[in-house]
């Protein structure tokens, strides 16, 4: 392979080597996960700066206009995610619903992300077709062994060793003990789940914090501060929280940002007041690699074969011959 090919699809790529999703998780840091739900989010966060990304089922159904319920198929949040995987190289974290079906289903589901390069899944215990978290009350929840069931089932998938299984709880948000919580959670883990996500809607962290006093370093504790925003971050990382996902915030910004947008180019009948407050259409071709393409376009086209490309400009960097 040539030094081109290896490049290509990721030239905009950071210099530093990423950290596997499970490193990240058993770090003695507490992580941050982005989220993102497209390619071009997803590139927008690791330029950013974060080191791992969560593929959100709300986003990613609100993206596609759909409702958070698994109106859209697995195959089509699968395919999302993959065009996340190749824009970035940090690793993703697939919101995997309930798993989409059975143990069985969940297999098919792990293979293929194994295959496709995503890092891990998060499955919660609720049952198919799952509800978003903030919707009702007392959303029912899975049987713990047959949940049990699908973390094995998506141990035993996986063909790659550092692919992350995460069980989320969700009986908090279903109105079920701190107790259940934790019994719960101690069931998964010994299921094989790599790593717990306990959710909560409370407006305060005192919750997910009890549990991770409580949790007492059993495995990696992950937590989705939508609802307890407030909470100052440094509270989760003296409580223990291995990583916090920001779930929804990159699509709430592009909401605000194009109902802003639209609404005044509608009113104004003309895009000169706003073309200041847009990204040129430059900024686009370079989220979406268009230099890359150019390159390519002189390795590929060239009549004889010769092959060679201009790094700064100057310097003709020869590739292959
Ligand atoms: C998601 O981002 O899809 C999540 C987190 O699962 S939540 O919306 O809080 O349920
Ligand atoms: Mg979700």
């Amino acid at each position: 392979m040539t030094d081109f090919a290896r490049q290509e699809n990721k030239t905009h790529l950071t210099a530093m080597t990423p950290m596997p999703l499970r490193a990240l998780l058993e770090s003695d840091e507490t992580v941050f996960l982005m989220e993102a739900h497209n390619g071009l989010s997803a590139r927008i966060a690791e330029e950013a700066g974060f080191r791992a990304l969560w593929a959100s089922g709300l986003s990613m159904s609100a993206s596609l206009g759909v409702r958070d319920r698994n109106e859209a198929s697995w195959t089509q949040i699968m395919e999302i995610v993959e065009y996340m995987v190749d824009s970035v190289s940090v690793p993703i974290l697939m919101d995997g619903d309930t798993g989409f079906g059975d143990f069985n289903n969940v297999r098919r589901l792990v293979r293929k992300l194994c295959q496709r390069g995503v890092a891990g899944v998060c499955l919660e215990d609720k049952v198919f077709p799952k509800t978003n978290s903030f919707l009702g009350h007392d959303q029912p929840l899975a049987p713990v062994q047959e949940f049990c069931g699908k973390i094995k089932a998506a141990k035993d998938s996986q063909s790659d060793d550092g692919f992350c299984v995460v069980a989320r709880i969700e009986a908090l948000v279903s109105g079920r003990s701190m107790d259940e919580a934790l019994w719960r959670g101690e069931a998964y883990h010994a299921a094989g789940a790599d790593a717990i996500l306990i959710h909560s809607k409370k407006s305060s962290a005192s919750e997910v914090l009890e549990f991770t006093s409580r949790w007492g370093g059993r495995s990696p504790v992950i937590i989705v501060p939508t609802m307890y925003y407030t909470t100052p971050t440094d509270r989760f990382r003296k409580g223990g929280v291995s990583a916090v996902i920001w779930a929804n915030q990159s699509l709430r910004a592009a909401v605000s940002a194009m109902q802003s947008i639209v609404g005044r180019i509608r009113e104004n009948q003309s895009v000169l007041e706003v073309n200041g407050d847009i990204v040129p259409v430059e900024e686009v071709f370079r989220l979406t690699n268009v230099d890359e393409l150019e390159l390519a376009e002189k390795i590929y086209t060239e009549p004889n074969g010769a092959t060679y490309y201009n790094d700064e400009g100057s310097t003709l960097r020869k590739v292959r011959s």
